[in-house]
């Protein structure tokens, strides 16, 4: 490594972040009903962090929702991927007892909320408003144990998405075929092929072959799991296609291999160009990320404990012995740009530094667009609700 900079913070904020974010919701109680919408949006609005959601929308940030049998490892999925769990660790997790929501946007670029459910939801439960749950979800994912016997768990896919579908026919349905660590490859291919035929001919039979399931192999042992909950968060950001664009355009005018645009929190990544994604090359940008963020909290940081481990400033140059240089640049507060570059490309860094800038400038502008969008929404329905109604709420004008 020739060049490592950045800045430190101090090591215990994710603690803090951890008590704040974690907030236990009755069954009863699925908090944002419309009155907390408009705080939800006013959070998509600070510099840099992409809210989801359509800006026409009146809805809240969208919901990805983690539900699936007892044990079959939701909690650990989320420990691991967004407060930095190590695997092992999860082994001493509880049972969850009750609906436990967190909202990504105050820790990362990403800005949606993470609903952990209870192994076995009662949808007959009269305190269980499944309807209210199902109409702010952007995404389902069903996870499902590949070690243990999976029938049970089909039915419970095929309850779950039936009922939301019913309510919510937008949800994108993702299964994660998980604990994928346990078998062999050839089990694995196999485990896959009999969940997709089973739970798609479940759909059929019932006439909703128009349901679209997703399926991922996934483990907390390796990570595949941060790669499949990319996947997920990727098909809620509505100016994909746009940073795609973008990143094409960018690595086939610097000579770069690869590039990946990172949150650099949780280590997913948001948008990626259109070669396709090998495993090694995702798995050596997150450990990439946790070098430069780890010198920078330990060697970066200032005597009184001030700064941030991650800023403008952020950079790192990392040569491989495969004639490969892997380059890390910051983009916003929270995304990183990390690069694949054959060393003889490397020589012309002056030019992939321009053209780097050039590309910064203007993810900074498609989010200034949206940024402008809500905006401007927010002061037009201000203006409307003014015009439409009296200060005690009834219509100024005849209905
Ligand atoms: N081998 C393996 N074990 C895992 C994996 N993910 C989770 N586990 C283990 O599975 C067990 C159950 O994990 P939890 O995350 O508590 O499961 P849950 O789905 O939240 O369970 P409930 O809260 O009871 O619904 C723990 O002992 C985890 O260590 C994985 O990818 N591989
Ligand atoms: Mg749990």
């Amino acid at each position: 490594m020739s060049q490592v900079l950045g800045k430190p913070q101090p090591q215990d904020e994710d603690d803090e972040e951890e008590e704040e974010e974690d907030e236990l919701v009755g069954l009863a109680d699925y908090g944002d009903g419309p009155d907390s919408s408009d705080a939800d949006r006013d959070s998509g609005t600070e510099e840099g962090v992409l809210d989801f959601s359509d800006p026409f929308s009146t809805e809240v940030k969208p919901r990805i929702l983690l539900m699936g049998l007892r044990r079959s490892g939701k909690s650990s999925i989320q420990k691991v991927v967004f407060h930095k769990m190590s695997p092992n660790e999860t082994l001493f997790l509880e049972s969850t007892n009750k609906i436990c929501r967190e909202d990504v946007s105050s820790s990362s670029f990403v800005n949606f909320q993470i609903w952990d459910f209870p192994g076995q939801i009662d949808f007959f439960d009269p305190t269980f408003d499944y309807e209210m749950i199902f109409r702010g979800t952007g995404a389902l994912i069903f996870v499902i144990d590949s070690q243990d016997d999976y029938m049970e768990a089909l039915a419970r896919l095929h309850l779950t998405v039936t009922r939301a579908y019913k309510v919510n026919t937008d949800i994108n349905f993702e299964v994660f075929i998980h604990k994928v660590d346990g078998l062999s490859d050839d089990h694995k291919i196999e485990t896959q092929r009999d969940i997709h035929q089973r739970a798609n001919d479940d759909l059929a039979d019932a006439g909703l072959e128009k349901i679209h399931l997703s399926f991922y192999l996934t483990s907390i042992y390796d990570h595949s799991i941060f790669e499949a909950f990319s996947k997920v968060v990727q098909k809620l950001i509505p100016q994909l296609p746009t940073l795609e664009n973008l990143l094409n355009i960018f690595i086939s005018n610097s000579g770069i291999e690869k590039a990946f645009l990172f949150d650099v929190v949780s280590k997913i990544y948001i948008a990626t160009d259109s070669t396709p994604v090998d495993m090694q090359t995702y798995e050596l940008c997150c450990d990439m990320i946790d070098v430069v963020i780890d010198i920078s909290c330990i060697y970066g940081l200032k005597e009184d404990g001030a700064g941030t481990p991650y800023d403008k400033e952020s950079t790192a140059i990392i040569k491989l012995n495969n004639t490969t240089v892997l380059y890390l640049k910051e983009v916003t507060k929270f995304l990183a740009l990390v690069c694949f570059v054959r060393e003889e490309s490397f020589e012309r860094k002056g030019l992939i530094d321009y053209n780097f800038h050039c590309f910064r400038k203007a993810i900074h502008e498609v989010f200034e667009v949206r940024m402008k969008v809500v905006k401007s929404r927010k002061v037009q329905s201000r203006l409307q609700k003014g015009k439409g109604a009296t200060a005690n709420g009834t219509p100024r004008v005849l209905l």
